[in-house]
């Protein structure tokens, strides 16, 4: 009944009680090209360009699907400095009228086994419990809010005032995407997020370095204290942030590294699939793994593709998740949204 919640951390979009028993060695870019770059005018407002190179991709001392570290090369491309914030998105919706999907009510076909009464529009809300409760057990904090979607992130009678600047959430894949589309951008794969995350600084840690908190500074939203039901904000936000609160990376990059998980175009694999033909030889442009290996073996059930995001989020805890580094990696599954998911959107220089 209960899904096995120990093999992930995130849920699906139809939550508990309602699934389904059944069916259910960088260097810095060469001057010449950062001169250019300053010359190239950028495609979009708000967007900054990466000049494409080599990097280490992954990390061998953290989570095992982080592994193995692997040269990778990537072409150059633009980039948007934050992640897409309420405001720039309520100008795709009135431009467009789409409709997300976490407005739209979950198709019972899609979800067999599906209790009807949860067959209801909304999406996944962070709930926080007033103790410490089982941290593999995410119904603890998780709650399918129906109602809840981008302009209502906590539910019904929420709204956005005063978060017109902060990232928008509640957004699955095929939002992102179209959005993407609308804007006449793509979305990053894994590898570019992670060249761009890094700023430069090949190999370390964080995005600013590696240090977490140089000089007691926080350089990213995440959760200080004992998550989920302690949260001493001691960066400053319980929940989201606006975009520009904390410093850029070595890119001019904001928020890459916590406040909310971004969307990559790449199916996930459980490790980093190299590519390579040669181990002294970078991987070219990758574009992950196979959709067929992307679905969540521990729960063989359930036949949503999941695509692999980045980043970390506010929520991202010392105490249960550490993934507030370039190279992190988490599976979401392509039809669930969350209060701690967004996106940002690149525009690549060479197109193939
Ligand atoms: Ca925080
Ligand atoms: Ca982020
Ligand atoms: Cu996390």
């Amino acid at each position: 009944m209960v899904p096995a919640a120990r093999c992930r951390d995130n849920p699906p979009r139809v939550p508990a009680g309602a699934v389904m028993t059944e069916a259910i060695e960088h260097k810095s870019p060469p001057l010449a090209d950062v001169e250019a770059a300053a010359r190239a005018e950028a495609p979009h407002p708000g967007m900054v360009r990466v000049a494409g190179g080599a990097f280490l991709m992954g990390s061998d001392q953290h989570y095992p699907e982080e592994r193995p570290v692997h040269r990778v090369r990537v072409d150059g491309f633009w980039i948007d400095r934050t992640p897409v914030t309420n405001r720039e998105f309520r100008r795709f919706i009135e431009a467009t009228g789409y409709v997300t999907f976490a407005e739209i009510p979950p198709d019972p076909r899609d979800y067999p086994g599906a209790l009807p009464h949860m067959l209801k529009a909304g999406s996944l809300v962070f709930t926080p419990p007033q103790r410490a409760v089982d941290l593999s057990d995410w119904s603890q904090w998780w709650q399918f809010r129906f109602g809840a979607f981008w302009r209502r992130p906590y539910g019904p009678g929420s709204s956005l005032a005063g978060l017109e600047e902060h990232p928008v959430v509640h957004i699955a894949y095929r939002d992102a995407e179209a959005y993407a589309h609308w804007a006449g951008k793509a979305l990053p794969t894994e590898a570019e997020w992670e060249f761009a995350a890094r700023g430069g600084l090949d190999g370390a840690e964080f995005a600013w370095g590696d240090e977490f908190t140089p000089q007691e500074r926080h350089m990213a939203n995440t959760w200080q204290g004992d998550f989920p039901h302690e949260n001493t904000r001691a960066d400053g936000y319980a929940r989201t942030s606006p975009v520009m609160a904390y410093p850029p990376n070595g890119y001019g990059l904001y928020d890459m590294i916590g406040n909310v998980w971004e969307w990559t175009t790449d199916w996930y694999a459980a490790r980093h699939e190299v590519t390579a033909p040669a181990p002294c030889c970078a991987s070219e442009n990758p574009r992950g793994a196979a959709e067929d290996g992307s679905y969540d073996s521990c729960q063989p059930n359930i036949r949503i593709p999941r695509k692999v995001l980045k980043g970390g989020s506010h929520l991202c805890a010392p105490n249960y998740c550490r993934r507030y580094r370039p190279a992190a990696r988490h599976a979401e599954p392509i039809d669930t949204s969350t209060s701690h998911v967004g996106f940002r959107c690149i525009v690549r220089e060479r197109r193939d």
